[in-house]
C-alpha cells in the first residue's frame, strides 16, 4: 500500500517534469514566434502579389496574349495588397532567420519607405490604366511597376 503511493508518486514527478520539458522545447518550437509571424504574414503578401504580378508580366512581355480583363483584375488586386507592405516590416522581424530581408530596411528607412512607395504609386497608376483599356499604355506601366519591384528588390533584398 504504502510502495504502491510512492511509485505513483514517482510517476507523476517524472510526468511533470517531462511534462515541463515538453512545454519549454518542443511545445515551444511547433508554434512560431511573434516576429516569425510577421514574417510570414510578409512574404504571403509579397507571394499573393507576385502571384498576381506574374501573368501582367508574362502579358507585357508577350509570353501570353493580351488579355485586357484579365490585366484589370490582376493589377487591381496588386494595387490593392501593395500598401499593406507598409505594415508587413515591423522593427523586431529584422534578422528573423528564413527572411531575404536586409537590415538597411530599417537603418535606411527614407530610402525603403520611397521605394515601398514608387510600388504603390505606379501600381495605382497600372490599376487606373486598365480602366482604360489601352493595350499598349497598359503594357507601359506594367514595365513601370515591374521596375519598381525590381529596384526594391536589387537594393533591399538579399540576392537568391
Ligand atoms: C514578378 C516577380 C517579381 C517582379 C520582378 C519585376 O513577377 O515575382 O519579383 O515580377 O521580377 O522585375
Amino acid at each position: 500500500m504504502q510502495r504502491s503511493v510512492k511509485i505513483r508518486g514517482l510517476g507523476l514527478a517524472m510526468f511533470g517534469v517531462v511534462g515541463a520539458f515538453a512545454v519549454q522545447s518542443g511545445l515551444a518550437a511547433d508554434k512560431p514566434s511573434k516576429a516569425e509571424m510577421e514574417v510570414d504574414y510578409r512574404q504571403s503578401l509579397y507571394t499573393v502579389i507576385g502571384g498576381n504580378f506574374g501573368p501582367l508580366g508574362a502579358m507585357a512581355g508577350g509570353k501570353v496574349p493580351f488579355d485586357a480583363a484579365e490585366a484589370r483584375l490582376r493589377a487591381e488586386r496588386v494595387a490593392f495588397l501593395a500598401p499593406m507592405l507598409k505594415e508587413a516590416f515591423p522593427a523586431d522581424s529584422n534578422g528573423v532567420a528564413h527572411t531575404a530581408a536586409k537590415p538597411e530596411i530599417w537603418t535606411d528607412t527614407a530610402g525603403f519607405n520611397q521605394a515601398l512607395q514608387l510600388l504603390i504609386d505606379r501600381s495605382a497608376a497600372l490599376a487606373a490604366a486598365t480602366n482604360g483599356g489601352d493595350a499598349a499604355k497598359i503594357k507601359a506601366a506594367i514595365g513601370e511597376t515591374g521596375k519598381a519591384c525590381k529596384g526594391c528588390h536589387d537594393k533591399y533584398r538579399v540576392k537568391e
